[in-house]
Protein backbone atom coordinates (compact mmCIF):
# COMPACT_ATOMS: atom_id res chain seq x y z
CA UNK A 1 0.00 0.00 0.00
CA UNK A 2 1.24 3.59 -0.91
CA UNK A 3 1.10 6.29 2.32
CA UNK A 4 -2.12 7.59 0.42
CA UNK A 5 -4.15 4.77 0.64
CA UNK A 6 -2.64 3.88 4.50
CA UNK A 7 -4.03 0.83 5.92
CA UNK A 8 -4.58 2.03 9.36
CA UNK A 9 -4.75 0.00 12.66
CA UNK A 10 -7.38 0.13 15.54
CA UNK A 11 -6.72 2.47 18.18
CA UNK A 12 -6.73 -0.88 20.22
CA UNK A 13 -3.65 -2.43 18.96
CA UNK A 14 -0.47 -2.40 20.51
CA UNK A 15 2.65 -2.73 18.92
CA UNK A 16 5.86 -5.10 20.51
CA UNK A 17 8.54 -6.98 20.09
CA UNK A 18 9.79 -9.83 22.65
CA UNK A 19 12.40 -11.66 23.83
CA UNK A 20 13.29 -14.84 26.79
CA UNK A 21 15.24 -14.59 29.67
CA UNK A 22 17.75 -17.23 29.20
CA UNK A 23 18.14 -16.07 25.38
CA UNK A 24 18.80 -12.50 26.32
CA UNK A 25 20.02 -12.27 30.07
CA UNK A 26 23.24 -13.96 30.92
CA UNK A 27 24.66 -13.50 34.15
CA UNK A 28 23.94 -16.87 34.11
CA UNK A 29 26.37 -17.39 37.64
CA UNK A 30 25.33 -14.12 38.87
CA UNK A 31 23.42 -13.24 42.21
CA UNK A 32 22.61 -16.50 43.17
CA UNK A 33 21.12 -17.92 39.78
CA UNK A 34 21.54 -21.32 39.60
CA UNK A 35 21.35 -24.06 36.46
CA UNK A 36 18.56 -24.09 34.53
CA UNK A 37 18.24 -27.24 31.98
CA UNK A 38 19.38 -24.87 28.96
CA UNK A 39 22.23 -24.12 30.93
CA UNK A 40 22.64 -28.31 31.54
CA UNK A 41 21.73 -29.30 27.64
CA UNK A 42 24.34 -26.46 26.69
CA UNK A 43 27.21 -28.94 27.94
CA UNK A 44 25.53 -32.07 26.49
CA UNK A 45 27.89 -32.86 23.49
CA UNK A 46 26.11 -31.93 20.18
CA UNK A 47 23.15 -30.36 21.70
CA UNK A 48 23.92 -26.59 20.86
CA UNK A 49 25.96 -25.38 17.16
CA UNK A 50 29.22 -24.78 18.48
CA UNK A 51 28.43 -25.36 22.03
CA UNK A 52 27.48 -21.91 22.42
CA UNK A 53 25.90 -21.26 25.64
CA UNK A 54 23.83 -18.42 27.98
CA UNK A 55 26.70 -17.57 30.03
CA UNK A 56 26.84 -14.11 28.60
CA UNK A 57 24.10 -13.77 25.68
CA UNK A 58 23.01 -10.25 25.17
CA UNK A 59 24.11 -9.49 28.92
CA UNK A 60 20.66 -8.06 29.54
CA UNK A 61 21.04 -8.19 33.03
CA UNK A 62 23.46 -5.33 33.27
CA UNK A 63 22.39 -3.45 30.65
CA UNK A 64 18.55 -3.19 30.34
CA UNK A 65 18.31 0.34 30.91
CA UNK A 66 19.77 0.84 27.33
CA UNK A 67 17.58 -1.84 26.02
CA UNK A 68 14.49 -0.57 27.56
CA UNK A 69 15.61 2.85 26.28
CA UNK A 70 15.87 1.41 22.75
CA UNK A 71 12.62 0.38 22.61
CA UNK A 72 11.51 3.74 23.92
CA UNK A 73 13.37 5.34 20.90
CA UNK A 74 11.47 3.30 18.55
CA UNK A 75 8.29 3.77 19.95
CA UNK A 76 7.37 0.38 21.52
CA UNK A 77 4.29 0.55 23.09
CA UNK A 78 4.52 -2.99 25.10
CA UNK A 79 7.45 -5.44 25.35
CA UNK A 80 6.87 -8.98 26.48
CA UNK A 81 9.42 -10.72 28.01
CA UNK A 82 10.08 -13.47 30.29
CA UNK A 83 11.23 -13.87 33.72
CA UNK A 84 13.52 -17.09 34.97
CA UNK A 85 12.70 -19.01 37.43
CA UNK A 86 16.15 -20.41 38.18
CA UNK A 87 17.02 -16.79 38.92
CA UNK A 88 13.92 -16.74 41.55
CA UNK A 89 13.65 -20.32 43.21
CA UNK A 90 17.14 -21.20 41.96
CA UNK A 91 17.26 -25.27 42.69
CA UNK A 92 12.68 -24.64 42.31
CA UNK A 93 12.32 -24.55 46.20
CA UNK A 94 13.39 -21.40 48.26
CA UNK A 95 13.10 -17.59 46.79
CA UNK A 96 16.41 -15.59 45.54
CA UNK A 97 15.61 -12.17 46.35
CA UNK A 98 18.41 -11.00 43.99
CA UNK A 99 16.92 -12.98 41.55
CA UNK A 100 13.47 -11.27 42.16
CA UNK A 101 15.10 -7.71 42.13
CA UNK A 102 16.42 -7.65 38.81
CA UNK A 103 12.55 -8.13 36.98
CA UNK A 104 11.96 -5.27 39.76
CA UNK A 105 14.24 -3.03 38.21
CA UNK A 106 13.37 -3.90 35.02
CA UNK A 107 9.42 -3.68 35.30
CA UNK A 108 10.09 -0.04 36.65
CA UNK A 109 12.26 0.41 33.97
CA UNK A 110 9.79 -0.03 31.49
CA UNK A 111 7.18 1.55 33.13
CA UNK A 112 8.80 4.74 33.86
CA UNK A 113 9.23 4.12 29.98
CA UNK A 114 5.54 4.58 29.09
CA UNK A 115 6.27 0.67 27.74
CA UNK A 116 3.49 -2.09 29.12
CA UNK A 117 5.28 -5.12 30.95
CA UNK A 118 3.87 -8.02 28.71
CA UNK A 119 5.52 -10.80 31.33
CA UNK A 120 5.78 -14.31 30.84
CA UNK A 121 6.88 -16.80 33.58
CA UNK A 122 7.68 -20.19 31.86
CA UNK A 123 9.88 -19.69 28.32
CA UNK A 124 11.70 -23.05 29.03
CA UNK A 125 14.31 -22.62 31.49
CA UNK A 126 12.66 -25.30 34.27
CA UNK A 127 15.74 -25.40 36.87
CA UNK A 128 17.60 -28.23 36.56
CA UNK A 129 16.82 -29.29 40.08
CA UNK A 130 13.52 -29.82 39.20
CA UNK A 131 14.27 -31.71 36.15
CA UNK A 132 16.55 -34.25 38.63
CA UNK A 133 13.21 -34.65 39.84
CA UNK A 134 11.62 -35.37 36.62
CA UNK A 135 10.65 -32.21 35.04
CA UNK A 136 7.64 -31.73 33.74
CA UNK A 137 7.06 -35.71 33.68
CA UNK A 138 6.46 -34.91 37.15
CA UNK A 139 3.40 -33.94 38.38
CA UNK A 140 5.18 -31.91 41.57
CA UNK A 141 6.66 -29.65 38.84
CA UNK A 142 3.16 -28.37 38.01
CA UNK A 143 2.74 -27.14 41.60
CA UNK A 144 6.74 -26.10 42.16
CA UNK A 145 5.52 -23.97 39.52
CA UNK A 146 2.27 -22.22 40.65
CA UNK A 147 4.55 -21.64 43.78
CA UNK A 148 6.91 -19.37 41.51
CA UNK A 149 4.12 -17.99 39.99
CA UNK A 150 2.39 -16.24 43.08
CA UNK A 151 6.36 -15.20 43.89
CA UNK A 152 6.32 -13.34 41.07
CA UNK A 153 2.74 -11.93 41.66
CA UNK A 154 3.87 -10.84 45.37
CA UNK A 155 6.93 -9.22 44.14
CA UNK A 156 5.63 -7.56 40.42
CA UNK A 157 1.43 -7.81 41.12
CA UNK A 158 1.48 -3.83 42.05
CA UNK A 159 2.54 -3.35 38.69
CA UNK A 160 2.00 -5.93 35.85
CA UNK A 161 -1.24 -6.35 34.86
CA UNK A 162 -0.72 -9.01 31.88
CA UNK A 163 0.05 -12.58 33.18
CA UNK A 164 1.25 -15.47 30.43
CA UNK A 165 1.78 -18.44 32.16
CA UNK A 166 3.44 -20.46 29.49
CA UNK A 167 5.57 -20.14 25.96
CA UNK A 168 4.77 -22.67 23.40
CA UNK A 169 4.01 -25.73 25.74
CA UNK A 170 4.45 -27.76 22.69
CA UNK A 171 8.20 -27.12 22.42
CA UNK A 172 8.73 -27.24 26.23
CA UNK A 173 6.56 -31.05 25.89
CA UNK A 174 7.31 -33.17 22.66
CA UNK A 175 10.00 -31.09 21.00
CA UNK A 176 12.13 -31.44 24.60
CA UNK A 177 11.13 -34.69 26.03
CA UNK A 178 9.88 -36.78 22.93
CA UNK A 179 12.16 -35.32 20.03
CA UNK A 180 15.34 -34.45 21.97
CA UNK A 181 16.40 -31.62 20.35
CA UNK A 182 15.57 -28.70 23.25
CA UNK A 183 16.19 -29.54 27.00
CA UNK A 184 16.69 -32.03 28.42
CA UNK A 185 16.68 -34.01 25.34
CA UNK A 186 15.09 -36.66 26.31
CA UNK A 187 13.37 -38.95 23.68
CA UNK A 188 10.67 -40.62 25.45
CA UNK A 189 6.69 -40.65 23.67
CA UNK A 190 5.66 -41.03 27.50
CA UNK A 191 7.64 -38.13 28.76
CA UNK A 192 6.31 -35.78 26.12
CA UNK A 193 2.44 -36.98 26.60
CA UNK A 194 2.84 -36.21 30.54
CA UNK A 195 4.98 -32.97 30.14
CA UNK A 196 2.39 -31.65 27.72
CA UNK A 197 -0.11 -32.39 30.34
CA UNK A 198 1.55 -31.19 33.35
CA UNK A 199 2.74 -28.00 31.85
CA UNK A 200 -1.62 -27.33 31.23
CA UNK A 201 -2.24 -28.78 34.88
CA UNK A 202 0.60 -25.75 36.04
CA UNK A 203 -0.87 -23.21 33.86
CA UNK A 204 -4.47 -23.85 34.75
CA UNK A 205 -3.66 -23.89 38.39
CA UNK A 206 -1.76 -20.23 38.24
CA UNK A 207 -4.33 -19.07 36.24
CA UNK A 208 -7.16 -20.11 38.82
CA UNK A 209 -4.62 -18.78 41.73
CA UNK A 210 -4.05 -15.76 40.07
CA UNK A 211 -7.28 -14.70 39.54
CA UNK A 212 -8.81 -15.43 43.08
CA UNK A 213 -5.84 -13.18 44.02
CA UNK A 214 -6.83 -10.06 41.83
CA UNK A 215 -9.83 -10.54 39.42
CA UNK A 216 -8.32 -7.81 37.44
CA UNK A 217 -5.48 -9.61 36.15
CA UNK A 218 -5.20 -10.11 32.28
CA UNK A 219 -4.61 -13.52 31.97
CA UNK A 220 -3.02 -15.42 29.22
CA UNK A 221 -1.27 -18.40 27.39
CA UNK A 222 0.74 -18.25 24.06
CA UNK A 223 1.06 -21.14 21.92
CA UNK A 224 2.86 -21.92 19.04
CA UNK A 225 -0.28 -22.64 16.52
CA UNK A 226 0.26 -23.10 12.83
CA UNK A 227 -1.77 -24.21 9.98
CA UNK A 228 -1.32 -27.49 8.26
CA UNK A 229 -2.77 -27.88 4.30
CA UNK A 230 -2.69 -31.66 2.37
CA UNK A 231 -0.42 -31.36 -0.50
CA UNK A 232 -3.56 -32.79 -2.14
CA UNK A 233 -7.34 -31.92 -0.74
CA UNK A 234 -8.14 -34.51 -2.80
CA UNK A 235 -5.88 -37.38 -1.60
CA UNK A 236 -6.86 -39.15 1.76
CA UNK A 237 -3.80 -40.10 2.99
CA UNK A 238 -2.64 -36.18 2.65
CA UNK A 239 -5.50 -35.12 3.77
CA UNK A 240 -4.83 -37.40 7.04
CA UNK A 241 -1.53 -36.10 7.31
CA UNK A 242 -2.62 -32.77 8.06
CA UNK A 243 -4.83 -34.20 10.69
CA UNK A 244 -2.56 -35.27 12.19
CA UNK A 245 -0.31 -32.41 12.26
CA UNK A 246 -3.05 -29.82 12.81
CA UNK A 247 -3.91 -32.43 15.93
CA UNK A 248 -0.80 -32.44 17.17
CA UNK A 249 0.42 -28.57 16.77
CA UNK A 250 -2.73 -26.93 17.67
CA UNK A 251 -5.83 -28.77 19.06
CA UNK A 252 -3.45 -31.56 21.54
CA UNK A 253 -3.44 -27.60 23.43
CA UNK A 254 -6.20 -25.69 22.31
CA UNK A 255 -9.14 -28.33 23.02
CA UNK A 256 -8.05 -28.69 26.57
CA UNK A 257 -7.65 -25.32 27.34
CA UNK A 258 -11.09 -24.54 25.56
CA UNK A 259 -13.26 -27.11 25.73
CA UNK A 260 -11.73 -29.23 28.39
CA UNK A 261 -11.15 -32.42 27.02
CA UNK A 262 -8.20 -33.67 24.60
CA UNK A 263 -8.68 -34.41 20.90
CA UNK A 264 -9.94 -38.19 20.89
CA UNK A 265 -8.30 -38.87 17.33
CA UNK A 266 -5.04 -38.32 18.50
CA UNK A 267 -5.27 -40.17 21.35
CA UNK A 268 -5.83 -43.02 19.36
CA UNK A 269 -3.33 -42.14 16.84
CA UNK A 270 -0.34 -41.91 19.70
CA UNK A 271 -2.12 -45.61 21.27
CA UNK A 272 -1.25 -46.93 18.27
CA UNK A 273 1.71 -45.91 17.82
CA UNK A 274 2.86 -46.34 21.50
CA UNK A 275 0.07 -48.06 23.88
CA UNK A 276 1.98 -47.80 27.23
CA UNK A 277 2.86 -44.07 26.68
CA UNK A 278 -0.83 -43.28 26.44
CA UNK A 279 -2.06 -45.63 29.11
CA UNK A 280 0.83 -43.52 31.35
CA UNK A 281 -0.73 -40.49 30.16
CA UNK A 282 -4.75 -41.06 30.55
CA UNK A 283 -3.70 -42.27 34.20
CA UNK A 284 -2.30 -39.15 34.69
CA UNK A 285 -5.13 -37.21 33.66
CA UNK A 286 -7.13 -36.70 37.13
CA UNK A 287 -10.30 -36.22 37.45
CA UNK A 288 -11.02 -32.40 37.35
CA UNK A 289 -7.39 -32.01 35.97
CA UNK A 290 -9.42 -30.83 32.66
CA UNK A 291 -11.68 -28.66 34.52
CA UNK A 292 -8.57 -26.95 36.03
CA UNK A 293 -6.82 -26.46 32.78
CA UNK A 294 -9.88 -24.76 30.73
CA UNK A 295 -10.07 -22.69 33.47
CA UNK A 296 -11.19 -19.07 31.99
CA UNK A 297 -8.77 -16.79 30.24
CA UNK A 298 -8.74 -13.64 29.05
CA UNK A 299 -5.87 -13.59 26.02
CA UNK A 300 -4.35 -16.01 23.89
CA UNK A 301 -0.99 -15.07 22.25
CA UNK A 302 -0.25 -16.73 19.01
CA UNK A 303 2.68 -17.34 17.96
CA UNK A 304 2.83 -18.12 14.16
CA UNK A 305 6.39 -18.68 12.07
CA UNK A 306 5.12 -20.48 9.12
CA UNK A 307 2.64 -23.22 8.09
CA UNK A 308 3.10 -27.31 7.26
CA UNK A 309 2.27 -28.37 3.79
CA UNK A 310 2.49 -32.05 4.03
CA UNK A 311 1.68 -35.45 2.33
CA UNK A 312 1.52 -38.91 3.07
CA UNK A 313 3.37 -39.62 0.67
CA UNK A 314 7.31 -38.48 -0.13
CA UNK A 315 7.85 -35.63 -2.18
CA UNK A 316 10.16 -36.12 -5.65
CA UNK A 317 12.63 -33.76 -4.40
CA UNK A 318 13.26 -33.70 -0.42
CA UNK A 319 12.60 -30.52 1.05
CA UNK A 320 15.23 -28.85 2.81
CA UNK A 321 15.96 -30.40 5.96
CA UNK A 322 15.13 -27.49 8.04
CA UNK A 323 15.12 -28.41 11.94
CA UNK A 324 18.82 -30.46 12.26
CA UNK A 325 21.06 -28.15 14.14
CA UNK A 326 23.83 -30.27 15.20
CA UNK A 327 24.87 -33.65 14.59
CA UNK A 328 22.94 -35.29 17.64
CA UNK A 329 20.37 -37.70 17.30
CA UNK A 330 17.06 -36.52 16.89
CA UNK A 331 13.25 -38.30 16.95
CA UNK A 332 9.95 -37.16 15.40
CA UNK A 333 8.62 -34.78 17.62
CA UNK A 334 5.21 -36.17 16.87
CA UNK A 335 4.42 -39.51 17.82
CA UNK A 336 1.55 -40.05 15.15
CA UNK A 337 3.80 -38.84 12.24
CA UNK A 338 4.33 -42.00 10.41
CA UNK A 339 4.22 -41.31 6.84
CA UNK A 340 3.79 -37.70 6.73
CA UNK A 341 6.29 -36.00 4.52
CA UNK A 342 6.73 -32.17 4.61
CA UNK A 343 6.58 -30.95 1.03
CA UNK A 344 7.53 -27.46 -0.39
CA UNK A 345 5.55 -24.79 -1.63
CA UNK A 346 8.81 -23.07 -3.73
CA UNK A 347 7.72 -19.81 -1.26
CA UNK A 348 11.09 -17.96 -0.30
CA UNK A 349 12.90 -19.21 2.85
CA UNK A 350 14.40 -17.67 5.92
CA UNK A 351 17.70 -19.22 7.32
CA UNK A 352 15.99 -21.68 9.40
CA UNK A 353 14.56 -22.44 5.95
CA UNK A 354 11.60 -21.98 6.96
CA UNK A 355 8.74 -20.89 4.57
CA UNK A 356 7.52 -17.26 4.36
CA UNK A 357 3.98 -17.39 4.36
CA UNK A 358 2.17 -14.69 5.60
CA UNK A 359 -1.39 -15.28 3.96
CA UNK A 360 -0.86 -18.52 6.86
CA UNK A 361 -1.63 -15.94 9.98
CA UNK A 362 -4.64 -14.48 8.51
CA UNK A 363 -6.11 -18.18 7.75
CA UNK A 364 -5.15 -19.21 11.51
CA UNK A 365 -5.77 -15.96 13.27
CA UNK A 366 -9.57 -16.54 12.10
CA UNK A 367 -9.80 -20.03 12.56
CA UNK A 368 -8.56 -19.98 16.34
CA UNK A 369 -11.01 -16.49 16.39
CA UNK A 370 -14.20 -18.80 14.95
CA UNK A 371 -12.91 -22.15 16.47
CA UNK A 372 -12.10 -21.26 19.65
CA UNK A 373 -11.30 -17.50 21.06
CA UNK A 374 -13.92 -15.72 20.39
CA UNK A 375 -17.29 -17.91 21.71
CA UNK A 376 -15.01 -17.39 25.10
CA UNK A 377 -14.17 -13.51 25.09
CA UNK A 378 -10.77 -14.37 24.87
CA UNK A 379 -8.49 -11.23 23.22
CA UNK A 380 -5.84 -12.52 20.37
CA UNK A 381 -2.83 -11.24 20.37
CA UNK A 382 -0.03 -12.10 17.84
CA UNK A 383 3.15 -13.01 20.27
CA UNK A 384 5.70 -14.15 18.28
CA UNK A 385 6.65 -13.67 14.71
CA UNK A 386 9.81 -13.01 13.28
CA UNK A 387 12.72 -14.59 10.94
CA UNK A 388 16.19 -15.32 10.65
CA UNK A 389 18.15 -14.29 7.73
CA UNK A 390 22.29 -13.71 7.06
CA UNK A 391 22.22 -10.13 7.98
CA UNK A 392 25.00 -7.86 7.28
CA UNK A 393 26.85 -5.39 8.86
CA UNK A 394 28.14 -2.65 6.96
CA UNK A 395 29.41 0.55 8.06
CA UNK A 396 28.25 3.64 6.95
CA UNK A 397 29.83 7.27 8.05
CA UNK A 398 30.82 5.37 11.29
CA UNK A 399 27.48 4.74 11.52
CA UNK A 400 26.57 0.67 11.78
CA UNK A 401 23.71 -0.67 9.63
CA UNK A 402 21.91 -3.67 8.38
CA UNK A 403 20.05 -3.21 5.05
CA UNK A 404 17.73 -6.68 6.18
CA UNK A 405 15.05 -5.94 3.20
CA UNK A 406 13.97 -9.39 3.79
CA UNK A 407 13.29 -8.92 7.14
CA UNK A 408 11.39 -5.60 6.52
CA UNK A 409 9.36 -7.21 3.81
CA UNK A 410 8.85 -10.17 6.38
CA UNK A 411 7.16 -7.34 9.19
CA UNK A 412 5.23 -5.98 6.53
CA UNK A 413 3.48 -8.73 4.91
CA UNK A 414 2.49 -10.39 8.18
CA UNK A 415 1.72 -7.45 9.89
CA UNK A 416 -0.73 -6.79 6.66
CA UNK A 417 -1.71 -10.48 7.20
CA UNK A 418 -3.11 -9.27 10.55
CA UNK A 419 -4.56 -6.41 9.07
CA UNK A 420 -6.47 -9.06 6.98
CA UNK A 421 -7.50 -10.57 9.57
CA UNK A 422 -8.84 -7.87 11.46
CA UNK A 423 -10.99 -7.14 7.99
CA UNK A 424 -12.19 -10.24 8.03
CA UNK A 425 -13.41 -9.36 11.76
CA UNK A 426 -11.18 -11.33 13.69
CA UNK A 427 -10.58 -9.53 17.25
CA UNK A 428 -6.72 -9.23 17.14
CA UNK A 429 -5.07 -6.68 19.88
CA UNK A 430 -1.86 -6.85 19.25
CA UNK A 431 1.54 -7.53 17.63
CA UNK A 432 5.13 -8.63 19.16
CA UNK A 433 8.22 -8.98 16.60
CA UNK A 434 10.31 -11.70 17.71
CA UNK A 435 13.20 -10.69 18.53
CA UNK A 436 13.90 -7.22 20.39
CA UNK A 437 17.71 -8.33 20.14
CA UNK A 438 19.57 -10.66 17.94
CA UNK A 439 19.99 -13.87 20.89
CA UNK A 440 20.32 -17.60 21.87
CA UNK A 441 18.49 -19.13 19.54
CA UNK A 442 18.45 -22.69 21.80
CA UNK A 443 19.91 -25.17 19.48
CA UNK A 444 21.22 -22.75 17.18
CA UNK A 445 22.71 -21.42 19.24
CA UNK A 446 23.89 -17.91 18.29
CA UNK A 447 23.73 -18.26 14.55
CA UNK A 448 20.55 -17.45 13.68
CA UNK A 449 19.51 -13.87 13.85
CA UNK A 450 16.06 -12.54 14.07
CA UNK A 451 16.46 -9.41 15.75
CA UNK A 452 15.35 -6.01 14.95
CA UNK A 453 18.14 -5.00 16.33
CA UNK A 454 21.56 -6.06 15.83
CA UNK A 455 23.69 -7.55 18.71
CA UNK A 456 27.81 -7.24 18.61
CA UNK A 457 28.51 -10.79 20.57
CA UNK A 458 32.55 -9.39 20.89
CA UNK A 459 31.49 -5.70 22.21
CA UNK A 460 27.67 -5.68 23.14
CA UNK A 461 26.93 -2.68 21.44
CA UNK A 462 23.58 -2.56 19.58
CA UNK A 463 22.46 -1.11 16.11
CA UNK A 464 18.63 -0.65 15.21
CA UNK A 465 18.44 -2.43 11.56
CA UNK A 466 16.92 -1.13 8.43
CA UNK A 467 13.31 -3.43 9.66
CA UNK A 468 13.54 -1.98 13.32
CA UNK A 469 13.60 1.44 11.37
CA UNK A 470 10.94 0.50 9.01
CA UNK A 471 8.83 -1.19 12.09
CA UNK A 472 9.31 2.33 14.60
CA UNK A 473 7.57 4.19 11.27
CA UNK A 474 5.16 2.09 11.33
CA UNK A 475 4.28 2.38 14.52
CA UNK A 476 4.77 6.14 14.72
CA UNK A 477 1.87 6.65 11.91
CA UNK A 478 -0.58 3.18 12.90
CA UNK A 479 -0.28 2.35 9.37
CA UNK A 480 0.92 -0.11 6.80
C1 LIG B 1 9.97 -20.00 19.33
N1 LIG B 1 10.00 -25.62 16.05
O1 LIG B 1 10.63 -21.22 19.30
C2 LIG B 1 10.31 -19.46 20.70
O2 LIG B 1 9.25 -19.02 21.48
C3 LIG B 1 11.46 -18.52 20.70
O3 LIG B 1 12.12 -18.60 21.94
C4 LIG B 1 12.38 -18.78 19.52
O4 LIG B 1 13.56 -18.06 19.56
C5 LIG B 1 11.56 -18.48 18.27
O5 LIG B 1 10.37 -19.26 18.23
C6 LIG B 1 12.32 -18.69 16.97
O6 LIG B 1 12.63 -20.04 16.78
C7 LIG B 1 10.43 -22.27 18.45
O7 LIG B 1 10.95 -26.41 15.91
C8 LIG B 1 11.50 -23.13 18.26
O8 LIG B 1 8.91 -25.84 15.47
C9 LIG B 1 11.36 -24.24 17.47
C10 LIG B 1 10.14 -24.50 16.86
C11 LIG B 1 9.07 -23.63 17.05
C12 LIG B 1 9.23 -22.52 17.85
Amino acid sequence: MTATNPREFPANFLFGAATAAFQIEGAAHEDGRRDSIWDAFCRVPEAVINADNGDVACDHYHRYEGDVALMKSMGLQTYRFSTSWARVRPDGGAVNEKGVDFYNRLVDELLGADILPWLTLYHWDLPQALQDKGGWANRDTAERFTEYALTMHDALGDRVNVWTTLNEPWCSSFLSYTAGVHAPGHYSIEEGALASHHLLLGHGQTVRELRARDSSLNLGITLNLTVADPVDAESPADVDAARRIDGQFNRWFLDPIFRGEYPADIVEDIRGVDAAAIESFEKAVRPGDLDIISSAIDSLGVNYYHGEFVGGEAPEVAPVAGDAPTKRESAPAFPASQNIHWHERGLDRTSMHWEVQPEGLTRLLKRVSDEYSAPKGVTLYVTENGAAFDDERVVEDGEVRVHDDERVSFLTGHLGAILDAVDAGVDVRGYFYWSFLDNFEWAWGYEKRFGIVRVDYDTQERSVKDSGREYARVIGARAL
